[in-house]
């Protein structure tokens, strides 16, 4: 006996019903009342389960894949997080995609555009750097780089540096789901610079201070978010103010021009929690990978605790409960994110609840 709940399909098998819908399938059409349930769930069941994957697990296989192919013939060297419940769409959480890319000193991987939003967050190697649109960028541990959707970009490790691997995060899933992506292959390979290195960071990362407008372009003109100076302001804003109870500090990279999300598809975000510091759980909708870039903790996602340390990488389905805490008493933790809240947000979709004592 199904439940009546007033409003919700409770309609039993007949023969005659049975009949009904196989005439209907014929038509290529169907019966609400069968599906209403499903897609139309009470609140979002996401497909996602909650996964944290261990640097200490995926380092070894990301350097294998330097002796088994080059750059040139795979395009990118990267391995990718696949989440049990996204495999179809290749997606670590949500739609949202995630990968850990490698390359050798002296390494470049050929110049491309996607209707996709890219980032990367370096996580070991010096030397590398990415070229976005012509500006030549360098990066180095924890550095936050975008390649907004549409920019022409290339990736590479100079000579004198090291093996260097980073994460890199995308939106192919929403934008295959979408039904609008393209990707180019820039003829010749390789874009010749055409600004000085570095430059868009001398322009746009000053302190709150900008150029008089020359920037023409939708998206960021910041395109690099550097390690030292997000620390720096992360733990001015830790000792100064009592952030939020569910991330303790926690700053949003933004565009320096709107003050808004650093591209339209994906935001990002770098939290602090103090030595000692452990949240309370809350959940909203919309989904987030992260990666802890300093110490280590654990975090509860709907129900089921994860312990990471530095280079972990974790996802938080959108609608789980989650909690964080910092393992360290004398030392503060921090976790990069990146998440689809701009998508959720200019929709209209967001919704949190603070879980009850
Ligand atoms: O370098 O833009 O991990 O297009 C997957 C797809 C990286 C990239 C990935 C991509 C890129």
């Amino acid at each position: 006996m199904r439940e009546n709940i007033e409003g919700r399909a409770n309609v039993d098998d007949t023969p005659e019903l049975e009949a009904y819908y196989a005439d209907l399938d014929r038509l290529d059409t169907g019966a609400l009342w069968n599906v209403a349930n499903a897609i139309e769930p009470w609140e979002p069941s996401s497909a996602s389960v909650p996964m944290l994957w261990r640097y200490n697990d995926l380092r070894a296989h990301v350097l294998r894949s330097l002796d088994l192919v080059t750059p040139e013939r795979a395009g990118r060297r990267v391995v990718y997080l696949v989440n049990p419940g996204r495999r179809d769409v290749a997606a670590a959480v949500g739609w949202l995609y995630t990968g850990l890319q490698v390359m050798n000193p002296g390494e470049v991987a050929s110049s491309h555009r996607h209707a996709s939003s890219a980032l990367r967050f370096i996580m070991e190697g010096e030397g590398a750097y990415t070229v976005v649109d012509g500006h030549k960028i360098t990066l180095g541990r924890n550095d936050f780089v975008l390649t907004p959707n549409g920019t022409w970009h290339e990736h590479g490790v100079g000579p004198d540096g090291t093996t260097c691997i980073w994460q890199d995060g995308l939106d192919i899933p929403l934008v295959n789901a979408m039904e609008a992506n393209f990707f180019e292959v820039l003829p010749g390979r390789t874009q010749t610079a055409a600004h000085p290195v570095d430059d868009t960071s001398a322009s746009f990362a000053g302190p709150a201070l900008r150029p008089t407008g020359t920037w023409s372009k939708p998206h960021s003109p910041l395109l690099k978010y550097e390690w030292a100076p997000t620390y720096a302001a992360l733990q001015r804003f830790a000792a100064t103010n009592a952030g939020s109870p569910f991330d303790g500090a926690l700053l949003h990279y933004m565009n320096p021009l709107t003050g808004g999300p650093v591209m339209p598809t994906i935001g990002a975000a770098m939290q602090l929690l103090r030595p000692g510091e452990a949240t309370r759980a809350h959940r909203h909708t919309g989904s987030a990978v992260y990666q802890c870039a300093k110490g280590s903790g654990h975090s509860v996602i709907a129900g089921k605790r994860f312990d990471w340390t530095e280079r972990d990488i974790f996802v938080v389905p959108s609608w789980a409960w989650h909690e964080h805490a910092n393992a360290s008493a004398s030392d503060d933790a921090c976790l990069f994110q990146f998440n689809d809240l701009p998508v959720i947000n200019s929709l209209g979709l967001y919704r949190e609840e603070e879980r009850p004592a």
